[in-house]
């Protein structure tokens, strides 16, 4: 029997029967103990664990036993993050997560074809976390309501969750390909190649946007101890029960992006479709309700059809990029009509500059240049006059933050690029190359973690801002300004820094 899953914001209200089954099945799992597999926080634990967090925020007791080792080394700190697995892992964790909450629901005299709701931030009126996760009570007034966590800080660090619309986008939908490049350029809709990746360093494009950046509007920080909230960090983020309905969003989109029809496939690289134990790395496995565990591979995920369910609303949210005719006769430039058709992208990567020194990112935020070489940035600017229907496809230009590191994982910023002097960041959204959110950097900077704590980095396509440029002939120079703009004031304990701000072209 399929189940679709359904929008949060339209059952029918705050409290209508899939929220509250929710709930219940919540509660039930929260009362087992920590070391039982389909227990609460051993499911948080599968996403990311982290002793010393834990404690501090109140949901370890230095008492209390942990899962066996083995239980510990098959299904905690599994997550996959900077990965072209990140999609397909979070397919295979929600689908257990649901087959766990549908068995109490069940037990409890449910629904058998309960599915998880998903929260859509973006579509209209619906960007406030959905009320019953934001109120302490159950329905009937009793309090210790199981989907209310108190370490939500939301945007502004004040306890009122929601997603501020300009700081999200779903841009990610138009890039044609599954996987990308990790050298620069596009780091494709889904991510880069890479092995297990508990924490990877360069993220694909629906992760980082809108996927890292909802993380830590949701979670934000306290702003007495500066401590995350519980989405902020991967390590405590699969605790908060709004995680699994932020994404099953994500997971929609992924099934939106494939039936857009400009988006190439899921891959096909064996590496991909049997997952990093086809080259001796972990098994992807999941505890299920009766004592299982639910083993799977990226190849298993890609048809909702077989894993049984589908969504109530596959529409893309997004206008469909404007046919090269109306672009042009809109004003765009010939290259952005072009790009618009959204071919695959040449797989050509080469520098086009960067900056000369790291930068701490402090207080209201920092300005750099970007030194450009003028043999590859000439390259660039006759890629973008082209002419004729025969013409190659215009270079592709990403900005890079390489190397971000720091202790604050609710810090975003907004970057811009080529700002006039003295002009106000906000007043010219034009030059905005993108709002990135550093989900995952304490991990990162960590000397002792996976990549010895190389940190982040970042790509924004910022082909639409260089193409203007290039036509109001403001590309013709030896620099190129960048600004990077805190969205909150960053805290000088936070310690974030930028090894390197880059520009690479990406084509023929
Ligand atoms: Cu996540």
């Amino acid at each position: 029997m399929a189940v679709t899953r359904q929008n949060v914001w339209e059952l029918g209200g705050d409290w209508a029967d899939t929220i509250l089954w929710y709930a219940r099945g919540v509660a039930a799992m929260k009362l087992r103990a920590l070391a039982e597999p389909t227990a609460w926080r051993f499911y948080g634990g599968i996403h990311g664990f982290d002793p010393g967090i834990w404690r501090q925020l109140g949901y370890l007791s230095s008492s209390e036993k942990l899962p066996t080792s083995a239980n510990q080394g098959r299904f905690w700190k599994q997550c996959q993050h900077g990965s072209w697995y990140f999609l397909p892992w979070h397919r295979g964790y929600l689908l257990a997560f649901e087959a766990n909450i549908r068995a109490e629901v069940v037990k409890l005299g449910g629904p058998s074809d309960w599915a998880l709701p998903y929260w859509n931030y973006f579509k209209d009126g619906q960007a406030n976390l959905p009320p019953a996760f934001a109120s302490q009570d159950w329905p009937d007034g009793k309090g210790n309501n199981p989907l209310f966590i108190p370490q939500r800080y939301g945007p502004n660090n004040d306890g009122n969750v929601f997603i501020p619309l300009d700081q999200v986008s779903l841009d990610a939908l138009s890039d044609p390909d599954f996987t990308g490049v990790a050298s620069g350029g596009d780091p494709g809709f889904g991510g880069v190649d890479t092995g297990f990746s508990h924490g990877g360093s360069t993220f694909g494009a629906v992760e980082s946007q809108p996927h890292n950046v909802v993380h830590v509007l949701v979670g934000g920080s306290d702003p007495n101890t500066q401590l995350p909230g519980l989405m902020s960090d991967p390590d405590t983020a699969g605790i908060d029960p709004i995680f699994y309905l932020h994404h099953a969003n994500i997971d929609r989109l992924w099934q939106v992006w494939r039936q857009n029809p400009t988006s190439d496939v899921d891959p096909t690289d064996l590496n991909w479709v049997k997952g990093p134990a086809n080259t001796g790395g972990r098994v992807f496995s999941m505890p299920m309700p009766d004592g299982t565990a639910f083993n799977y591979t990226p190849g298993d995920m890609v048809d909702l059809g077989k894993l049984g369910y589908t969504y109530d609303d596959l529409s893309p949210a997004i206008a469909a990029p404007e046919p090269a005719s109306r672009a042009l006769a809109l004003g765009a430039s010939r290259a952005a009509a072009m790009r618009g058709s959204e071919m695959p992208r040449g797989k050509n990567v080469e520098l086009v500059g960067a900056n000369e020194e790291p930068l701490q990112i402090k207080g209201g935020g920092i300005r750099t240049a970007v030194q450009l070489d003028s043999r590859v940035r000439r390259k660039v600017a006759a890629s973008l006059d082209v002419s004729g229907d025969e013409a190659p496809q215009p270079d592709r230009v990403y900005l890079n933050l390489e190397n971000v590191r720091g202790l604050a994982d609710a810090t975003s910023f907004k970057v811009y690029i080529g700002l006039p002097e003295n002009a106000k960041p906000a007043d010219h959204p034009e030059n905005l190359a993108g709002t990135v959110a550093l989900f995952g950097v304490r991990k990162a900077s960590d000397p002792e973690g996976e990549h010895g704590g190389q940190g982040l980095n970042f790509v924004l396509d910022i082909s639409n801002i260089v193409d203007s440029l290039h036509m109001r002939n403001a590309l013709n120079t030896d620099s190129l300004d960048v600004r990077i703009v805190p969205v909150k004031p960053v805290p000088d304990e936070a310690q974030i820094t930028v090894g390197r701000v880059s520009i690479f072209r990406q084509g023929k």
